[in-house]
């Protein structure tokens, strides 16, 4: 397959204050754009071409780095303009997942300061995620253009780091850009929606 840039679920304008629309011109037209430019490029004669995403992320990891990254960000990307949606985030989680994140993260307090925490924590560029892994949810980070699922676990939550995703905005407060994320941001029917199919 070759990857192709998805449009954004809303408007460019629709996640203000919280994130701007000069934001999400540049990182959705700019720098999505060039790693799906850049992966099609490296994805061909890698052998990989008739593969899905996922296997491609995987595959290449270790093996490829070029593609490896590219093909990496182009689904964090894809997954994380549908994890956003305009007056999202907080507490009004869905039922299972409420229950999920009660039994496996310690309550909604405790997952807010912990992903906060790992994004924060993440030195430089990367992710923090809520992902299943054996069953259960877990936070993690990962550099650059790594996700959990090179790491044996299913992503179902994703915030970008770099700070292309918040220095226009933010400037250098990383955490005031990941307190919003999550208290004004999240789409949490779509987190579900992961969950579901992760938990198959
Ligand atoms: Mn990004």
């Amino acid at each position: 397959m070759s990857f192709e840039l998805p449009e954004l679920p809303y408007a460019y304008d629709a996640l203000g204050p919280y994130m701007s629309k000069e934001t999400l011109e540049y990182h959705h037209d700019k720098h999505h754009l060039a790693y799906v430019t850049n992966g099609n490029n490296l994805l061909k004669d890698s052998g990989l071409e008739g593969k899905t995403l996922e296997e491609i992320v995987k595959e290449s990891f270790g093996k490829n780095a070029g593609l490896f990254n590219n093909a990496g960000q182009h689904y964090n990307h894809i997954h994380f303009w549908k994890w956003m949606k305009p007056n999202g985030g907080g507490k009004s989680i869905p039922g299972a997942l409420a229950k999920a994140i009660d039994s496996d993260l310690g309550g909604y307090d405790k997952f807010r300061a912990d992903f906060i925490a790992a994004g924060t924590t993440q030195f430089g560029s990367g992710w923090a995620w809520v992902a299943v892994k054996d069953g259960k949810l877990v936070i993690m980070k990962t550099p650059n253009g790594e996700s959990p699922l090179v790491h044996g676990a299913a992503p179902i939550l994703g915030v970008d780091v770099w700070e292309h995703s918040y220095y226009i905005d933010y400037r250098n407060a990383r955490p005031k850009y990941l307190e919003a994320f999550v208290d004004s941001l999240v789409n949490w029917d779509y987190v579900l929606e992961m969950y579901e199919a992760a938990a198959k």
